[in-house]
């Protein structure tokens, strides 16, 4: 389809929504590896249109559940896995039919994102996306909406149903908190801007509850994941003199430590503090084969480099699945470190061997009395 049919307008895109009718079957998908944003969104779009009514069923793109740490939100036991609509006969290979009337894809820009889920788009009569990242220049549904200033889907999805004055209640507003504090790393990354905050305090007047959300995110992991932060810490390595950061984890950390794969989402943040780097570097290497998630301040434009290798992403933030599936972490650096920037010769040796002064903790007269 020709690229200009298939993009959309904010007003078309609200025009769409709002003549969807009750008894409509609606899909409603996130990507695979379902993060804060996917899952946020997902739900909170759900939800809205629960309240008009209509029936639309939360949809994950892999067949799994959802990550253990969004299962408390509300709607979260509604999520489908793709097998459970598509369930593959005994005798044959192919999946069953399934056709909704409107599969609507959030924050995925690939096809390849949609993973187990794209099936169910292909079979459905209409496909929307609605979407953050950089669109792609060919698409995959029929009808596109991209906001790329919108920090998160959640976020989009938030100010697109005030403007259509459709109904957002608590879930609501928790489910598209969520989103907007994944993605923005706790509202750190480049991406956070005025009317971020300004859709975050409307969330939080509709009822969304910052503390509680925040601990159910970030505070209740088990040991072993702490473990693994260890681990990938202490992995933590200056590349390219001293402007890179690279730390990896593979499969098997995860078997020794006994981390289940929800615990594993955002580890590249553990590392990107590194004072004078441009960008950090995190390498997975799973059974599936090497992951790559690239991170800048937002000066050097990593999915530029992430496009290169057949990846995609934001300008700050991009991932790659290599290409060659059995690379070794050697490789995948002989061929990527090049694309990235480059220090000063000797910086890495001279961020580990500063002369600090400081050779005990300071003592103050009653310690118990620091907070
Ligand atoms: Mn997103």
């Amino acid at each position: 389809m020709n690229v200009d049919d298939m993009n959309i307008t904010r007003k078309q895109l609200t025009e769409v929504l709002a003549e969807i009718p009750v008894g409509a079957c609606v899909l409603i998908s996130g990507h695979t590896r379902a993060d804060g944003d996917s899952i946020g969104s997902v739900l909170a779009l759900t939800r809205a249109f629960e309240l008009r009514g209509i029936q639309a069923i939360p949809l994950l793109a892999d067949n799994a559940t959802p990550p253990a740490p969004y299962l408390w939100m509300a709607g979260c036991e509604k999520f489908t896995r793709p097998e459970e609509l598509l369930p593959e006969s005994a005798q044959s290979e192919s999946p069953s039919n399934f056709a909704a009337d409107v599969f609507i894809a959030l924050d995925t820009p690939d096809f390849g994102r949609l993973n187990k889920a794209g099936e169910l788009l292909r079979q459905s009569n209409k496909s929307i996306i609605i979407d953050h990242h950089p669109p792609l220049k060919e698409s995959y549904a029929d009808l596109r909406y991209t906001q790329v200033e919108a920090a998160a889907t959640g976020e989009l999805i938030w100010a697109l149903l005030g403007e259509m004055n459709w109904q957002r209640d608590e879930a609501i507003a928790t489910a598209c908190y969520v989103s907007t504090l994944s993605d923005t790393g706790s509202f750190q990354f480049s991406n956070t801007s005025k009317e971020t905050f300004a859709y975050t305090s409307e969330m939080i007047e509709a009822g969304a509850q910052p503390a509680k959300i925040a601990q159910q995110l970030y505070g209740q992991k088990p040991l072993a994941a702490l473990h693994l932060e260890g681990r990938i810490l202490s992995r933590a390595k200056l590349l390219n003199g001293g402007a890179v950061v690279h730390s990896y984890l593979s499969d098997a950390d995860l078997q020794e430590l006994g981390v289940p794969v929800d615990y594993t989402e955002n580890l590249i943040d553990l590392i990107r503090c590194v004072q004078d780097t441009d960008v950090a570097l995190f390498i997975t290497q799973s059974s599936k084969g090497p992951r790559l998630s690239l991170r800048s301040d937002g000066k050097f434009d990593v999915s530029a480099v992430a496009q290169r290798f057949g990846g995609g992403g934001h300008k700050p933030a991009a991932g790659i699945t290599w290409p060659d599936k059995t690379a070794t972490k050697e490789q995948i650096l002989d061929e990527l470190l090049p694309h990235l920037p480059q220090g000063e010769e000797g910086a890495e040796m001279a961020s580990c061997q500063k002369d600090w002064k400081l050779v005990s903790l300071p003592v103050t007269e009653d310690d118990t009395l620091e907070i």
